[in-house]
């Protein structure tokens, strides 16, 4: 079994600074509308809160592209404000760890400017600068053919110093050149010693797979032949010096901290694109001195094309068995290894779990949202929450305009692409596909405002909100649910208190899946030496059956439509049975 440390059992949850409470009226979150906000967050039973980026930032990608890290975005706070969160996390018992976005910043950093200067600035090598390339009838083409996150390509020239530079992401987002020791030692003095220093407990390390890029710069085989760009994760996901990098970041400066109650610092990484478990084991295993833990995406992707790939939006169904095996992969790869593993399903680059993965419609979202609730709780690994989730917050809905309402830089890209394929002959009927997969997976329904109450905007703000609020804020709030013993924010506290209650079963124990083949229901169990767990979720809206022998001599306890138990599953009912 695994070593038992202090984060392995807590759960984390994450708050969206622009979309969790304004406390101004300019229609924007804000620091000071979370510090308004400490004693619900601490009402849930959580104990580590994760704040999404609140730097200074000129926001074309959330605050994802930073412009300056010892500061804080102006409409969110101060950095005062952030020690007042800092000490008010610590007053209720609860630990605030900081993003930490590293394999860029914006355009707008000061380092930026100065690198984009002069060609011999001693900065140029902070970032990646390529001459063009000239085809044959002597047109400028970029050094690659790679192409970005965000559709379109990785490579923008500059005017200035006629190169091009490298962005992942954004044209407004450089990679940094992890290959610069100076760059390096200026990113850990200050994206993460300045906050370290002000007491925060950790980091969530955005993108951490991708500081090593294959050197030199070579292009990738054509895959879609009807584009110039293609998907080249390979020329940047776990490079050729990325366990060197990450190892030294932590010698380097996370080993010198602790977290305000003198336990070792927490990180969690964010590893998109790592198929497979051995890939992972490197950066998470503890005798390697990297990360804590990684979140791994597989579950997220479910309906999407690969990511960095012209197909993400592009809804491809899947089914329960195939789910099921994912989360098997996902939920037994430490298995006697010193590593260890995260559970979650929502965050703010997704859309809510219960459009997703189960039903949103009026009858049966709270349904959803509870049966969900219970397939995580008893899952190994370390809990993340993302906020709104708790009171089964759901997607925008399909009537709402694309091109006017969603706000994000990849949905409005990836629109805008499919828009031009469309017209121009190239894919006809991709408008509607995109916008099919957009209003389901697309990151902008995360990032809608919180939903307090059935005031105005649901309580988020008193001015114009800086995105639209879901229509149904009068039935889905904290207010409404907070009274109500049936509620899905009820249902929650109750989930995580079994959590830590039942911990050796649900948070150590191993994973069984009981029903690989199954194409409604999800069944799977969880041992710690004598005692058991068995959870068994029905993702459908029929009734069915249980298996009484997965059950045998067990007791119910839990069921997510109260104490029924009998002999069927109802509907989106999930069910945890223990002994032991
Ligand atoms: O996301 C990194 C990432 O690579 C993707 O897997 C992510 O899912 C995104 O939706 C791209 O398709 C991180 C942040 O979580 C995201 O919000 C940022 O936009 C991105 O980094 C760039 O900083």
């Amino acid at each position: 079994y695994h070593k038992r440390v202090w984060w392995k059992e807590a759960t984390f949850y994450q708050i969206y600074p622009a979309s969790f409470k304004d406390s101004n009226d300019d229609g924007l979150g804000d620091i000071p509308g979370i510090l308004e906000k400490i004693e619900y967050i601490a009402s849930l039973g959580v104990d580590v809160v994760w704040l999404s980026p609140m730097f200074d930032s000129p926001q074309v990608d959330m605050g994802y592209d930073v412009s300056n890290y010892e500061n804080v975005y102006a409409p969110y706070g101060t950095v005062q404000d952030v020690e007042d969160l800092i000490a008010a996390c610590h007053r209720y018992d609860m630990k605030l760890i900081l993003d930490l976005v590293v394999n860029h910043t914006s355009d707008q950093h000061a380092w930026f400017k100065e690198s984009r200067s002069s060609k011999n600035n001693p900065k140029r090598n902070w970032y990646f600068w390529e001459p063009a390339r000239y085809d044959t009838e002597g047109k400028r083409t970029p050094p690659t053919n790679y192409r970005s996150y965000f559709a379109g390509g990785t490579w923008s020239w500059d005017e200035h110093t006629e190169e091009y530079y490298l962005h992942l992401y954004d044209k407004s987002q450089p990679d940094l050149n992890w290959e610069s020791e100076d760059c390096r030692k200026a990113i850990y003095d200050s994206a993460m010693r300045f906050w370290l220093d002000k007491g925060i407990d950790g980091f969530r390390v955005d993108t951490v797979n991708k500081y090593s890029k294959v050197l030199p710069f070579a292009d990738v085989p054509v895959t879609d032949p009807t584009s110039f760009t293609q998907s080249a994760p390979e020329m940047w996901c776990n490079g050729p010096r990325i366990h060197e990098f990450i190892r030294e970041m932590n010698t380097e400066v996370l080993s010198h901290f602790r977290t305000y109650d003198g336990l070792p610092l927490v990180t969690v990484g964010e590893l998109s694109l790592c198929p497979s478990p051995s890939d992972v084991i490197p950066y998470v295993s503890a005798r390697e001195k990297e990360l804590d833990m990684v979140f791994q995406f597989d579950v997220t992707h479910l309906g999407q094309g690969p990511p960095g790939g012209t197909s993400k939006y592009d809804f491809a169904p899947w089914t329960l068995p195939e789910m099921k095996r994912i989360v098997e992969k996902w939920q037994t790869f430490v298995d006697g290894t010193d590593a260890w593993t995260t559970v979650f399903n929502e965050n703010h680059d997704n859309g809510r779990a219960v459009s997703r993965f189960a039903n949103d419609a009026p009858e049966w979202r709270e349904k959803s949202a509870k049966m969900l609730a219970m397939w995580l709780i008893a899952q190994s690994g370390t809990l993340f929450l993302y906020q709104g989730q708790e009171i089964g917050m759901i997607n925008a809905s399909e009537h709402w305009d694309v091109e006017a309402e969603y706000k994000d830089v990849e949905s409005q890209n990836y629109w805008a692409e499919a828009v031009r394929l469309d017209e121009n002959g190239t894919d006809p009927g991709r408008k509607d596909r995109i916008k099919r997969g957009l209003q389901l997976m697309a990151r902008d329904h995360a990032r809608l405002p919180f939903q307090w109450d059935a005031t105005v905007s649901g309580g988020f703000s008193t001015g114009k909100p800086w995105m639209r609020v879901h229509d149904d804020y009068p039935t889905i709030n904290v207010k409404s649910q907070e009274r109500d013993a049936q509620s899905v924010l009820s249902f929650y506290k109750q989930m995580l208190r079994l959590r830590k209650e039942y911990k050796d079963a649900f948070v150590y124990g191993t994973f069984e899946l009981l029903d690989p083949e199954g194409q409604e229901t999800f069944v799977y169990r969880k041992r710690y030496e004598g005692k058991t767990a068995v959870v068994m979720l029905n993702f459908t809206t029929n009734v069915r059956t249980l298996q009484q022998s997965d059950i045998e001599g067990m007791r119910l306890l839990v069921s997510s439509y109260g104490k029924i138990g009998g002999v069927d599953l109802q509907p989106l009912e999930g069910r945890i049975y223990v002994s032991g």
